[in-house]
Protein backbone atom coordinates (compact mmCIF):
# COMPACT_ATOMS: atom_id res chain seq x y z
CA UNK A 1 0.00 0.00 0.00
CA UNK A 2 1.18 3.47 -1.06
CA UNK A 3 2.48 4.35 2.53
CA UNK A 4 0.51 7.97 2.21
CA UNK A 5 -2.78 5.85 2.32
CA UNK A 6 -1.14 3.89 5.09
CA UNK A 7 -0.44 6.63 7.00
CA UNK A 8 -4.03 8.38 6.18
CA UNK A 9 -5.61 4.95 7.21
CA UNK A 10 -4.11 4.63 10.39
CA UNK A 11 -5.63 7.66 11.39
CA UNK A 12 -8.71 7.03 10.24
CA UNK A 13 -9.22 3.76 12.19
CA UNK A 14 -8.00 5.39 15.43
CA UNK A 15 -10.65 7.70 15.06
CA UNK A 16 -13.14 5.55 14.05
CA UNK A 17 -12.38 2.09 15.79
CA UNK A 18 -14.19 -0.89 14.44
CA UNK A 19 -16.22 0.67 11.74
CA UNK A 20 -14.89 -1.72 9.10
CA UNK A 21 -16.96 -0.67 6.27
CA UNK A 22 -16.37 2.63 6.68
CA UNK A 23 -12.55 2.17 6.61
CA UNK A 24 -12.99 0.03 3.39
CA UNK A 25 -15.29 2.71 1.59
CA UNK A 26 -12.28 5.44 2.75
CA UNK A 27 -9.70 3.29 2.19
CA UNK A 28 -10.71 2.96 -1.58
CA UNK A 29 -11.54 6.34 -1.99
CA UNK A 30 -8.29 7.41 -0.60
CA UNK A 31 -5.80 5.05 -2.72
CA UNK A 32 -7.61 7.55 -6.05
CA UNK A 33 -7.42 10.36 -4.27
CA UNK A 34 -4.17 10.91 -2.64
CA UNK A 35 -1.97 10.44 -5.17
CA UNK A 36 -4.16 13.14 -7.08
CA UNK A 37 -4.15 15.76 -3.99
CA UNK A 38 -0.51 15.66 -4.02
CA UNK A 39 -0.64 16.63 -7.65
CA UNK A 40 -2.94 19.81 -6.44
CA UNK A 41 -1.45 20.60 -3.06
CA UNK A 42 -4.54 23.17 -2.29
CA UNK A 43 -6.71 20.72 -1.34
CA UNK A 44 -3.70 18.89 0.63
CA UNK A 45 -3.01 22.53 2.71
CA UNK A 46 -6.85 23.08 2.70
CA UNK A 47 -7.14 19.40 4.18
CA UNK A 48 -10.02 18.26 2.43
CA UNK A 49 -10.30 14.73 2.65
CA UNK A 50 -9.27 14.57 6.14
CA UNK A 51 -12.13 16.89 6.27
CA UNK A 52 -14.67 15.07 4.08
CA UNK A 53 -14.18 12.01 6.60
CA UNK A 54 -15.42 13.67 9.67
CA UNK A 55 -19.47 13.70 9.44
CA UNK A 56 -20.47 17.30 9.83
CA UNK A 57 -22.99 15.87 12.20
CA UNK A 58 -23.97 12.49 13.61
CA UNK A 59 -27.02 12.12 14.96
CA UNK A 60 -28.38 8.81 17.12
CA UNK A 61 -31.56 8.45 18.42
CA UNK A 62 -33.98 6.16 20.32
CA UNK A 63 -37.12 4.72 18.37
CA UNK A 64 -39.42 3.48 20.81
CA UNK A 65 -42.28 1.54 19.73
CA UNK A 66 -45.93 -0.67 20.37
CA UNK A 67 -46.04 -4.18 18.46
CA UNK A 68 -48.85 -5.39 17.93
CA UNK A 69 -49.25 -7.35 20.94
CA UNK A 70 -48.84 -4.05 22.78
CA UNK A 71 -45.38 -5.05 24.11
CA UNK A 72 -42.99 -1.85 24.10
CA UNK A 73 -40.22 -2.28 20.97
CA UNK A 74 -37.06 -0.46 21.19
CA UNK A 75 -34.45 0.85 17.86
CA UNK A 76 -31.92 2.69 17.44
CA UNK A 77 -32.47 5.27 14.65
CA UNK A 78 -29.32 7.34 13.32
CA UNK A 79 -28.72 9.95 10.63
CA UNK A 80 -25.29 10.87 9.53
CA UNK A 81 -24.83 14.65 7.97
CA UNK A 82 -21.96 13.86 6.12
CA UNK A 83 -21.36 16.88 3.82
CA UNK A 84 -23.06 19.76 2.55
CA UNK A 85 -20.84 21.81 0.94
CA UNK A 86 -22.88 21.91 -3.00
CA UNK A 87 -26.06 21.66 -1.47
CA UNK A 88 -29.08 20.05 1.44
CA UNK A 89 -27.89 17.06 2.82
CA UNK A 90 -29.46 14.25 0.45
CA UNK A 91 -29.29 10.78 1.10
CA UNK A 92 -31.57 7.46 1.52
CA UNK A 93 -32.78 5.68 4.74
CA UNK A 94 -32.16 1.95 5.71
CA UNK A 95 -34.31 0.13 7.95
CA UNK A 96 -32.13 -3.77 8.00
CA UNK A 97 -30.69 -5.54 11.23
CA UNK A 98 -27.51 -5.16 10.69
CA UNK A 99 -27.81 -1.23 10.10
CA UNK A 100 -24.99 0.55 12.51
CA UNK A 101 -22.88 3.66 13.02
CA UNK A 102 -19.99 2.11 10.75
CA UNK A 103 -22.17 1.29 7.99
CA UNK A 104 -24.27 4.23 7.14
CA UNK A 105 -20.89 6.32 8.07
CA UNK A 106 -19.80 4.52 4.64
CA UNK A 107 -23.01 5.23 2.96
CA UNK A 108 -23.08 8.43 3.86
CA UNK A 109 -19.10 9.31 2.77
CA UNK A 110 -20.24 7.48 -0.33
CA UNK A 111 -23.50 9.55 -1.08
CA UNK A 112 -21.40 13.10 -1.13
CA UNK A 113 -18.78 11.52 -4.06
CA UNK A 114 -22.09 9.96 -5.66
CA UNK A 115 -24.10 13.23 -4.84
CA UNK A 116 -21.06 15.21 -6.31
CA UNK A 117 -21.58 13.19 -9.95
CA UNK A 118 -24.91 13.55 -10.63
CA UNK A 119 -24.01 17.44 -11.25
CA UNK A 120 -27.33 18.39 -9.00
CA UNK A 121 -27.19 20.50 -5.83
CA UNK A 122 -26.93 17.71 -3.40
CA UNK A 123 -25.06 17.32 -0.22
CA UNK A 124 -24.57 13.73 1.30
CA UNK A 125 -26.05 11.86 3.93
CA UNK A 126 -27.43 8.21 4.91
CA UNK A 127 -29.76 7.36 8.55
CA UNK A 128 -31.62 4.50 9.09
CA UNK A 129 -32.36 1.91 11.75
CA UNK A 130 -31.70 -1.36 13.25
CA UNK A 131 -35.45 -1.78 12.71
CA UNK A 132 -35.88 -5.09 10.51
CA UNK A 133 -39.13 -4.93 8.42
CA UNK A 134 -39.76 -8.13 7.11
CA UNK A 135 -42.42 -10.05 9.68
CA UNK A 136 -44.14 -7.13 10.46
CA UNK A 137 -47.45 -5.80 10.14
CA UNK A 138 -48.41 -2.79 8.41
CA UNK A 139 -49.38 -1.20 11.42
CA UNK A 140 -46.14 -1.92 13.26
CA UNK A 141 -44.32 -0.64 10.27
CA UNK A 142 -46.41 2.60 10.34
CA UNK A 143 -46.19 3.09 14.29
CA UNK A 144 -42.44 2.67 13.77
CA UNK A 145 -41.91 5.42 11.05
CA UNK A 146 -44.17 7.72 13.27
CA UNK A 147 -42.01 7.10 16.06
CA UNK A 148 -38.86 7.44 14.04
CA UNK A 149 -39.78 10.56 12.37
CA UNK A 150 -40.96 12.03 15.81
CA UNK A 151 -37.39 12.31 16.19
CA UNK A 152 -36.04 12.95 12.77
CA UNK A 153 -38.04 15.71 12.21
CA UNK A 154 -36.53 18.54 14.14
CA UNK A 155 -33.05 17.97 11.92
CA UNK A 156 -34.60 17.40 8.15
CA UNK A 157 -36.48 19.82 5.89
CA UNK A 158 -36.81 20.87 1.96
CA UNK A 159 -33.33 22.94 2.34
CA UNK A 160 -32.12 21.47 4.92
CA UNK A 161 -31.51 17.62 4.62
CA UNK A 162 -33.67 15.60 2.49
CA UNK A 163 -34.11 11.77 2.96
CA UNK A 164 -35.18 9.12 0.65
CA UNK A 165 -35.49 5.09 0.75
CA UNK A 166 -32.39 2.61 1.13
CA UNK A 167 -32.81 -1.29 2.10
CA UNK A 168 -36.19 -2.00 3.83
CA UNK A 169 -37.48 1.63 3.09
CA UNK A 170 -39.65 2.12 -0.17
CA UNK A 171 -43.19 3.42 -1.14
CA UNK A 172 -44.74 2.45 2.45
CA UNK A 173 -42.58 3.34 4.49
CA UNK A 174 -41.69 6.89 2.51
CA UNK A 175 -45.61 7.56 2.86
CA UNK A 176 -45.84 6.40 7.05
CA UNK A 177 -42.37 9.17 7.24
CA UNK A 178 -43.91 12.15 5.32
CA UNK A 179 -47.56 11.77 6.89
CA UNK A 180 -46.01 11.74 10.28
CA UNK A 181 -43.47 14.62 9.30
CA UNK A 182 -46.67 17.09 7.56
CA UNK A 183 -48.46 16.61 11.18
CA UNK A 184 -45.26 17.65 12.90
CA UNK A 185 -44.42 20.22 10.93
CA UNK A 186 -47.66 21.38 9.54
CA UNK A 187 -46.22 21.96 6.10
CA UNK A 188 -46.48 20.16 2.90
CA UNK A 189 -43.19 20.31 1.44
CA UNK A 190 -40.47 18.18 -0.57
CA UNK A 191 -38.45 16.82 2.41
CA UNK A 192 -38.76 13.25 1.29
CA UNK A 193 -38.25 11.66 -1.97
CA UNK A 194 -39.45 8.42 -3.31
CA UNK A 195 -43.09 9.87 -2.64
CA UNK A 196 -46.43 8.76 -4.34
CA UNK A 197 -46.96 10.16 -7.53
CA UNK A 198 -49.77 11.66 -5.89
CA UNK A 199 -48.48 13.69 -3.61
CA UNK A 200 -45.61 15.03 -4.44
CA UNK A 201 -43.17 12.23 -6.10
CA UNK A 202 -41.51 12.11 -9.65
CA UNK A 203 -42.43 9.71 -11.91
CA UNK A 204 -39.96 7.02 -13.12
CA UNK A 205 -38.08 7.46 -8.92
CA UNK A 206 -39.33 4.18 -8.31
CA UNK A 207 -37.18 2.75 -11.47
CA UNK A 208 -34.47 5.13 -11.14
CA UNK A 209 -31.74 3.47 -9.77
CA UNK A 210 -31.84 0.17 -11.78
CA UNK A 211 -32.57 1.92 -15.21
CA UNK A 212 -29.69 4.47 -14.33
CA UNK A 213 -27.34 1.10 -13.71
CA UNK A 214 -28.23 -0.30 -17.30
CA UNK A 215 -27.71 2.90 -18.86
CA UNK A 216 -24.86 3.05 -17.20
CA UNK A 217 -23.75 -0.44 -18.73
CA UNK A 218 -24.84 1.01 -22.18
CA UNK A 219 -22.36 3.47 -21.78
CA UNK A 220 -19.54 1.41 -20.29
CA UNK A 221 -19.74 -1.29 -23.75
CA UNK A 222 -20.22 1.70 -26.18
CA UNK A 223 -16.25 2.58 -25.10
CA UNK A 224 -15.68 -1.00 -26.68
CA UNK A 225 -18.21 -0.66 -29.35
CA UNK A 226 -20.27 -2.86 -27.54
CA UNK A 227 -24.01 -3.07 -26.43
CA UNK A 228 -26.53 -5.18 -24.01
CA UNK A 229 -28.61 -6.80 -27.23
CA UNK A 230 -28.09 -10.65 -26.51
CA UNK A 231 -26.08 -10.12 -23.34
CA UNK A 232 -26.56 -12.98 -20.17
CA UNK A 233 -26.97 -11.05 -17.11
CA UNK A 234 -26.58 -11.75 -13.50
CA UNK A 235 -28.77 -9.61 -11.03
CA UNK A 236 -28.53 -10.19 -7.05
CA UNK A 237 -31.34 -9.01 -5.06
CA UNK A 238 -34.75 -9.19 -5.67
CA UNK A 239 -36.29 -5.28 -3.91
CA UNK A 240 -36.08 -1.86 -6.00
CA UNK A 241 -33.14 -2.09 -7.59
CA UNK A 242 -33.30 -5.44 -8.89
CA UNK A 243 -36.35 -5.30 -10.04
CA UNK A 244 -36.16 -2.03 -12.50
CA UNK A 245 -32.69 -3.01 -13.46
CA UNK A 246 -34.06 -6.42 -14.61
CA UNK A 247 -37.10 -4.62 -16.49
CA UNK A 248 -34.57 -1.73 -18.22
CA UNK A 249 -31.94 -5.21 -19.17
CA UNK A 250 -34.50 -6.65 -20.89
CA UNK A 251 -36.26 -4.27 -22.95
CA UNK A 252 -32.73 -3.12 -23.82
CA UNK A 253 -32.29 -6.79 -25.14
CA UNK A 254 -30.28 -8.65 -22.46
CA UNK A 255 -31.37 -12.14 -21.07
CA UNK A 256 -31.76 -11.92 -17.37
CA UNK A 257 -31.22 -15.26 -15.76
CA UNK A 258 -31.16 -14.90 -12.13
CA UNK A 259 -32.53 -12.62 -9.03
CA UNK A 260 -31.90 -13.73 -5.08
CA UNK A 261 -32.91 -12.94 -1.74
CA UNK A 262 -31.01 -12.89 1.95
CA UNK A 263 -32.01 -17.24 1.53
CA UNK A 264 -30.88 -17.91 -2.00
CA UNK A 265 -30.87 -17.17 -5.63
CA UNK A 266 -33.12 -18.40 -8.76
CA UNK A 267 -31.32 -19.44 -12.21
CA UNK A 268 -33.73 -18.74 -14.64
CA UNK A 269 -32.15 -19.75 -17.85
CA UNK A 270 -34.84 -18.76 -20.65
CA UNK A 271 -35.02 -15.38 -18.57
CA UNK A 272 -36.95 -13.71 -16.62
CA UNK A 273 -39.10 -11.89 -19.33
CA UNK A 274 -41.86 -8.93 -18.44
CA UNK A 275 -44.47 -11.37 -17.36
CA UNK A 276 -42.31 -12.94 -14.92
CA UNK A 277 -40.74 -9.84 -13.64
CA UNK A 278 -44.95 -8.58 -13.03
CA UNK A 279 -44.86 -12.13 -10.67
CA UNK A 280 -41.59 -10.85 -8.98
CA UNK A 281 -43.00 -7.14 -8.03
CA UNK A 282 -46.24 -8.61 -6.81
CA UNK A 283 -44.39 -11.45 -4.60
CA UNK A 284 -41.83 -8.90 -3.72
CA UNK A 285 -43.78 -5.67 -2.70
CA UNK A 286 -47.57 -6.54 -2.50
CA UNK A 287 -47.41 -9.92 -0.99
CA UNK A 288 -43.42 -9.73 0.47
CA UNK A 289 -42.71 -13.26 0.10
CA UNK A 290 -38.99 -14.94 -0.83
CA UNK A 291 -37.68 -15.38 -4.01
CA UNK A 292 -37.68 -19.11 -3.78
CA UNK A 293 -41.81 -19.06 -4.69
CA UNK A 294 -40.44 -17.94 -7.97
CA UNK A 295 -38.59 -21.39 -8.46
CA UNK A 296 -41.67 -23.27 -7.53
CA UNK A 297 -44.00 -21.15 -9.79
CA UNK A 298 -41.95 -21.28 -13.06
CA UNK A 299 -40.35 -24.89 -12.35
CA UNK A 300 -36.71 -23.35 -11.94
CA UNK A 301 -34.08 -24.10 -9.90
CA UNK A 302 -33.80 -22.19 -6.59
CA UNK A 303 -30.10 -22.29 -4.73
CA UNK A 304 -30.60 -22.20 -0.89
CA UNK A 305 -28.09 -20.22 0.58
CA UNK A 306 -25.92 -19.75 -2.49
CA UNK A 307 -25.39 -15.91 -4.65
CA UNK A 308 -25.93 -16.22 -8.63
CA UNK A 309 -22.28 -15.49 -9.23
CA UNK A 310 -21.72 -18.90 -10.20
CA UNK A 311 -23.52 -18.83 -12.78
CA UNK A 312 -21.87 -17.95 -16.37
CA UNK A 313 -22.57 -14.43 -17.43
CA UNK A 314 -21.75 -11.81 -19.35
CA UNK A 315 -22.72 -9.02 -17.28
CA UNK A 316 -22.89 -8.85 -13.26
CA UNK A 317 -25.22 -6.55 -11.37
CA UNK A 318 -24.83 -6.76 -7.80
CA UNK A 319 -28.11 -4.81 -6.63
CA UNK A 320 -28.01 -6.41 -2.86
CA UNK A 321 -25.89 -5.27 -0.29
CA UNK A 322 -22.06 -4.30 0.51
CA UNK A 323 -19.70 -6.71 -0.34
CA UNK A 324 -21.76 -9.27 -1.39
CA UNK A 325 -19.17 -10.22 -4.27
CA UNK A 326 -15.56 -11.48 -2.89
CA UNK A 327 -12.39 -12.50 -4.18
CA UNK A 328 -13.56 -15.72 -5.21
CA UNK A 329 -16.64 -14.66 -6.94
CA UNK A 330 -14.63 -12.11 -8.86
CA UNK A 331 -12.32 -14.60 -10.26
CA UNK A 332 -15.08 -16.95 -10.93
CA UNK A 333 -17.20 -14.47 -12.91
CA UNK A 334 -13.87 -13.42 -14.83
CA UNK A 335 -12.96 -16.88 -15.47
CA UNK A 336 -16.49 -17.30 -16.69
CA UNK A 337 -16.25 -14.98 -19.28
CA UNK A 338 -17.55 -11.79 -17.14
CA UNK A 339 -16.77 -8.89 -18.99
CA UNK A 340 -19.31 -5.82 -16.98
CA UNK A 341 -19.54 -5.44 -14.01
CA UNK A 342 -22.49 -2.48 -13.09
CA UNK A 343 -23.10 -2.14 -9.06
CA UNK A 344 -26.90 -1.08 -8.61
CA UNK A 345 -25.63 -1.57 -4.69
CA UNK A 346 -23.05 0.13 -2.66
CA UNK A 347 -19.93 -1.17 -2.27
CA UNK A 348 -21.37 -4.89 -3.45
CA UNK A 349 -17.40 -5.92 -4.56
CA UNK A 350 -15.13 -6.49 -1.72
CA UNK A 351 -11.47 -4.71 -2.32
CA UNK A 352 -10.17 -8.11 -3.67
CA UNK A 353 -13.17 -8.15 -6.01
CA UNK A 354 -12.45 -4.70 -7.47
CA UNK A 355 -8.45 -5.85 -7.75
CA UNK A 356 -9.45 -8.85 -9.79
CA UNK A 357 -12.01 -6.75 -12.02
CA UNK A 358 -9.42 -4.53 -12.90
CA UNK A 359 -6.62 -6.12 -13.18
CA UNK A 360 -8.65 -8.69 -15.82
CA UNK A 361 -8.90 -5.64 -17.76
CA UNK A 362 -13.23 -5.86 -17.59
CA UNK A 363 -15.46 -2.72 -17.73
CA UNK A 364 -16.09 -2.34 -14.04
CA UNK A 365 -18.29 0.31 -13.02
CA UNK A 366 -18.34 1.33 -8.82
CA UNK A 367 -21.62 2.38 -7.59
CA UNK A 368 -21.03 5.75 -6.83
CA UNK A 369 -20.89 6.13 -10.36
CA UNK A 370 -23.21 2.97 -11.56
CA UNK A 371 -26.24 3.95 -9.23
CA UNK A 372 -26.12 7.72 -9.18
CA UNK A 373 -29.52 7.65 -11.27
CA UNK A 374 -32.03 7.03 -7.84
CA UNK A 375 -30.38 9.81 -6.09
CA UNK A 376 -29.86 12.19 -9.23
CA UNK A 377 -34.14 11.36 -9.59
CA UNK A 378 -34.21 12.20 -6.24
CA UNK A 379 -32.90 15.67 -7.29
CA UNK A 380 -34.99 15.89 -9.83
CA UNK A 381 -38.38 15.28 -7.65
CA UNK A 382 -36.92 18.25 -5.58
CA UNK A 383 -36.77 20.40 -8.81
CA UNK A 384 -40.37 19.57 -9.32
CA UNK A 385 -41.34 19.66 -5.50
CA UNK A 386 -39.59 23.45 -5.73
CA UNK A 387 -41.56 24.36 -8.97
CA UNK A 388 -44.93 22.80 -7.61
CA UNK A 389 -44.76 21.58 -11.22
CA UNK A 390 -44.29 17.82 -12.42
CA UNK A 391 -42.41 16.46 -15.26
CA UNK A 392 -43.81 13.82 -17.51
CA UNK A 393 -42.08 9.74 -17.66
CA UNK A 394 -40.50 10.76 -20.56
CA UNK A 395 -39.07 13.97 -19.72
CA UNK A 396 -37.67 12.25 -16.23
CA UNK A 397 -36.19 9.54 -18.11
CA UNK A 398 -34.50 12.02 -20.90
CA UNK A 399 -32.70 13.71 -17.89
CA UNK A 400 -32.06 10.39 -16.23
CA UNK A 401 -30.72 9.31 -19.19
CA UNK A 402 -28.59 12.50 -19.95
CA UNK A 403 -27.26 12.56 -16.01
CA UNK A 404 -26.02 8.81 -16.46
CA UNK A 405 -24.39 10.12 -19.91
CA UNK A 406 -22.60 12.76 -18.14
CA UNK A 407 -21.39 10.76 -15.03
CA UNK A 408 -19.55 8.57 -17.58
CA UNK A 409 -17.87 11.28 -19.48
CA UNK A 410 -16.86 12.72 -16.13
CA UNK A 411 -15.04 9.08 -15.33
CA UNK A 412 -13.71 8.60 -18.35
CA UNK A 413 -12.13 12.01 -18.05
CA UNK A 414 -10.67 11.43 -14.44
CA UNK A 415 -9.93 8.05 -15.12
CA UNK A 416 -8.42 7.42 -18.45
CA UNK A 417 -5.18 5.82 -17.76
CA UNK A 418 -2.03 6.52 -20.09
CA UNK A 419 -2.65 3.03 -22.07
CA UNK A 420 -6.09 4.29 -22.69
CA UNK A 421 -8.03 1.79 -20.29
CA UNK A 422 -10.65 3.69 -17.91
CA UNK A 423 -10.16 2.91 -14.32
CA UNK A 424 -13.64 3.94 -13.38
CA UNK A 425 -13.00 3.72 -9.71
CA UNK A 426 -10.53 6.42 -10.10
CA UNK A 427 -12.74 8.63 -12.55
CA UNK A 428 -15.95 8.02 -10.01
CA UNK A 429 -13.90 9.02 -6.82
CA UNK A 430 -11.59 12.09 -8.33
CA UNK A 431 -14.54 13.28 -10.96
CA UNK A 432 -16.78 13.23 -7.50
CA UNK A 433 -14.01 14.80 -5.34
CA UNK A 434 -13.12 18.58 -7.22
CA UNK A 435 -16.32 19.76 -7.24
CA UNK A 436 -17.33 18.81 -3.41
CA UNK A 437 -13.35 20.09 -2.29
CA UNK A 438 -13.68 23.60 -4.70
CA UNK A 439 -16.37 24.19 -2.56
CA UNK A 440 -14.90 23.59 0.56
CA UNK A 441 -12.48 25.67 0.17
CA UNK A 442 -14.44 29.06 -1.07
CA UNK A 443 -16.24 28.38 1.89
CA UNK A 444 -13.40 28.64 4.58
CA UNK A 445 -12.44 26.35 7.26
CA UNK A 446 -16.02 25.17 7.94
P1 LIG B 1 -34.69 -3.35 -1.13
O1 LIG B 1 -34.92 -3.41 0.31
O2 LIG B 1 -35.80 -3.00 -2.06
O3 LIG B 1 -34.10 -4.75 -1.65
C1 LIG B 1 -32.94 -5.27 -1.11
C2 LIG B 1 -32.66 -6.61 -1.74
O4 LIG B 1 -31.37 -7.04 -1.36
C3 LIG B 1 -33.62 -7.69 -1.27
O5 LIG B 1 -33.77 -8.66 -2.27
C4 LIG B 1 -32.89 -8.24 -0.05
O6 LIG B 1 -33.25 -9.57 0.30
C5 LIG B 1 -31.46 -8.20 -0.52
N1 LIG B 1 -30.56 -8.04 0.64
C6 LIG B 1 -30.57 -7.03 1.53
N2 LIG B 1 -29.64 -7.23 2.48
C7 LIG B 1 -29.06 -8.41 2.18
C8 LIG B 1 -28.04 -9.16 2.79
N3 LIG B 1 -27.43 -8.72 3.90
N4 LIG B 1 -27.67 -10.32 2.19
C9 LIG B 1 -28.30 -10.76 1.06
N5 LIG B 1 -29.29 -10.08 0.45
C10 LIG B 1 -29.66 -8.93 1.00
O7 LIG B 1 -33.46 -2.35 -1.33
P2 LIG B 1 -32.95 -1.60 -2.64
O8 LIG B 1 -33.22 -2.43 -3.84
O9 LIG B 1 -33.43 -0.22 -2.58
O10 LIG B 1 -31.37 -1.54 -2.36
C11 LIG B 1 -30.45 -2.50 -2.85
C12 LIG B 1 -29.07 -1.90 -2.90
O11 LIG B 1 -29.07 -0.77 -3.77
C13 LIG B 1 -28.52 -1.39 -1.57
O12 LIG B 1 -27.12 -1.58 -1.55
C14 LIG B 1 -28.82 0.10 -1.62
O13 LIG B 1 -27.95 0.83 -0.80
C15 LIG B 1 -28.55 0.37 -3.09
N6 LIG B 1 -29.13 1.58 -3.66
C16 LIG B 1 -30.47 1.80 -3.57
C17 LIG B 1 -31.00 2.94 -4.15
C18 LIG B 1 -32.46 3.20 -4.16
O14 LIG B 1 -32.86 4.20 -4.75
N7 LIG B 1 -33.30 2.37 -3.57
C19 LIG B 1 -30.15 3.93 -4.80
C20 LIG B 1 -28.76 3.56 -4.89
C21 LIG B 1 -28.30 2.43 -4.31
P3 LIG B 1 -34.18 -9.82 1.58
O15 LIG B 1 -35.53 -9.39 1.15
O16 LIG B 1 -34.05 -11.27 1.85
O17 LIG B 1 -33.60 -8.97 2.68
O1 LIG C 1 -27.83 5.04 -2.05
C1 LIG C 1 -28.57 5.87 -2.60
O2 LIG C 1 -28.13 6.67 -3.44
C2 LIG C 1 -30.00 5.88 -2.24
N1 LIG C 1 -30.42 5.05 -1.46
C3 LIG C 1 -30.90 6.93 -2.80
C4 LIG C 1 -30.80 8.20 -2.03
C5 LIG C 1 -31.78 9.28 -2.42
O3 LIG C 1 -31.74 10.31 -1.72
O4 LIG C 1 -32.56 9.12 -3.35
Amino acid sequence: MDPRVQQFMAMIKAKNPGELEFHQAVQEVSESLIPFIEENPRYKHAKILERMAEPERTIIFRVPWLDDKGEIQINRGFRIEMNSAIGPYKGGLRFHPTVNLGILKFLAFEQVFKNSLTTLPMGGAKGGSDFDPKGKSDNEVMRFCQSFMTELFRHIGPDTDVPAGDIGVGGREIGYLFGQYKRLKNEFTGVLTGKGIEWGGSLIRPEATGYGATYFAQEMLATRGDSLAGKTVCISGSGNVAQYAAEKMTELGATVVTLSDSNGFIYDPKGIDAQKLRYVMELKNIKRGRIKEYAEKFGVEYYEGKRPWVIKCDIAMPNATQNEIDGEDARLLVKNGCKCVTEGANMPCTPEAVEVFLNAGILYGPGKAANAGGVATSGLEMTQNSMRLPWSREEVDSRLRTIMKNIHTTCVKYGTRHDGFINYVDGANIGGFVKVADAMIAQGVV
